[in-house]
């Protein structure tokens, strides 16, 4: 008999029941942190919550968030509710200023976390049989090990390459019948743009599969991705305060990610008021850790963007379905008091298809008023068209980002393979006003 859940029980559970497991573990959790770091012990007595009497989900709302300067003024293990005996494990994500934060798994954590990828792995059709090439880069960042162990749990042969060389793991794609892969997806357009330099017919290969997160990505950029790879392209999302990749994850179905929500409670707050927004709303994403020893986090602000649908998804599985991330609230950018998100920009350029994937948004300030340009790569044809040609073109794309977004962007095209490529997470926004360079 072919399974087609790798744990069925759990994926398909009634919603009453899921809802009565994670109040259990919820208690538990808070009884953990109340007893183990002076830093919950102190917010759990502030606001008036017994962990001992905890019994309403509702009560959950008097918690404070945890923000990741909480992380960072308890560097680098206050948080830790486990001794260090029994942690096994330290990530780290880079801050640009101050202390990184920190985070600890027990061994009972490093189970969870390989069980939870392995189960979204399956869902997404991979098996054992399968080859996946790892292509996250290893060390303090969550990407590589934690697929690692995902791919291992699942029984999966892995490749654990990192990040970097491309024509290497082309090689190695080729030679090792590769069938999926992991990266972000910035690197997957890059291995694509770089294969095809080198007269690689993606579609001779077993490649299958990739998945792809870590950044924010449009369904836009999906289609590039599974065109050129000739494969099916699925998100996965996860933070390294909250476990690292494998929070959620596409199904098969492509619809909306799921959250594993018999580990992570999900909340959604309205980013201003920081009241709970209603339900199917946008608003900044908030995880509670349900089942995590060496660091839970109660009520975690992710800074992320995105709407939460409970609704059974078509594949029968109940847990909760994000959308994907539009981007996260620190990434917005206010140019002359409007509000806008690269991945808006993304939208936009995206449908023009005379442009290749490859972008940069610069700030800077021009007599005292903030302004945007963007610089898009287009084909070596266009670019070689005539001045006026290029001019009309450059106009065009500033109408339809003035009609979308509502303020003027100038644009600048550019040559093929003139913006940075990157092998992990992309930056796609330069702050000429705080110094920064393309
Ligand atoms: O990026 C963990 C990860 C590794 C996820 C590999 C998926 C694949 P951090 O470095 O702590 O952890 O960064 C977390 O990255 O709050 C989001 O803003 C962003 N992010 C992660 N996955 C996605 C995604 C890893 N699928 C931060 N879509 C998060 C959009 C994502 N943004």
């Amino acid at each position: 008999m072919t399974l087609k859940f790798w744990n069925e029980k759990i994926e398909l559970i009634k919603r009453e029941e899921l809802e009565l497991i994670q109040i259990d573990k919820l208690k538990k959790t808070l009884i953990n942190v109340y007893e183990n770091v002076p830093f919950y012990k102190k917010r759990l007595d502030d606001c008036g919550v017994n962990p001992y009497k905890f019994s309403n989900p509702d009560e959950m709302e008097n918690i404070p968030f945890t923000t990741k300067d909480d992380l960072r003024l308890n560097y680098p293990f206050k948080l830790f509710a486990s001794p260090l005996d029994k942690i096994i494990r330290i990530h780290s994500s880079s801050g640009t200023t101050g202390n990184p934060t920190v985070v600890g798994y027990t061994k009972s954590d490093i189970r969870m976390w390989g069980d939870s990828i392995a189960r979204q792995l399956f869902s997404l059709g991979l098996r054992s049989g399968d080859t996946v090439q790892n292509s996250y880069g290893y060390g303090l960042f969550t990407g590589g090990l934690g697929l690692h162990y995902g791919i291992e749990v699942l029984g999966a042969i892995t490749i654990p390459v990192s990040g970097g060389n491309t024509e290497r793991q082309i090689k190695i794609m080729r030679d090792f019948n590769t069938t999926a892969v992991c990266c972000t997806p910035s690197y997957a357009l890059h291995i694509a743009e770089v294969g095809k330099e080198i007269g690689v017919d993606f579609g001779k290969l077993p490649l299958k599969v990739g998945v792809f997160g870590a950044e924010p990505w449009t369904d836009h950029i999906r289609k590039e991705i599974e065109d050129r790879l000739k494969i099916n392209a699925y998100d996965i999302y996860g933070l390294s305060e909250v476990m690292g990749p494998g929070v959620a994850c596409e199904c098969s179905c492509k619809n909306g990610l799921h959250i594993a929500e018999d580990y992570f409670i999900p909340e959604i707050i309205d980013p201003k008021t920081h009241k709970r927004a209603s339900k199917g709303k946008i608003g900044e994403l908030v995880f509670t850790t349900i089942n995590k020893e060496g660091m839970p986090v109660i009520r975690y602000k992710t800074n992320d963007l995105t709407s939460i649908s409970y609704e059974v998804c078509s594949c029968g599985r109940t847990h909760a379905r994000m959308a994907k991330p539009v981007g996260r609230l620190d990434d917005m950018l206010i140019i002359r008091g409007v509000n806008v998100f690269p991945s808006q920009i993304e939208e936009v350029l995206m449908e023009i298809k005379e442009i290749e994937p490859h972008y940069l948004i610069i700030i800077d300030k021009r007599k005292y008023l903030d302004c945007m340009e963007v610089w898009i790569e287009v084909s070596e044809d266009i670019f070689s068209e005539k001045m006026n040609a290029l001019e009309a073109f450059e106009s065009s794309i500033e109408h339809k980002l003035y009609s979308a977004i509502g303020i003027n962007i100038s644009v600048k095209l550019k040559e093929p393979k003139t913006i940075k490529r990157s092998e992990g997470k992309a930056k796609r926004v330069v702050d000429m006003r705080k110094g920064e360079k393309p």
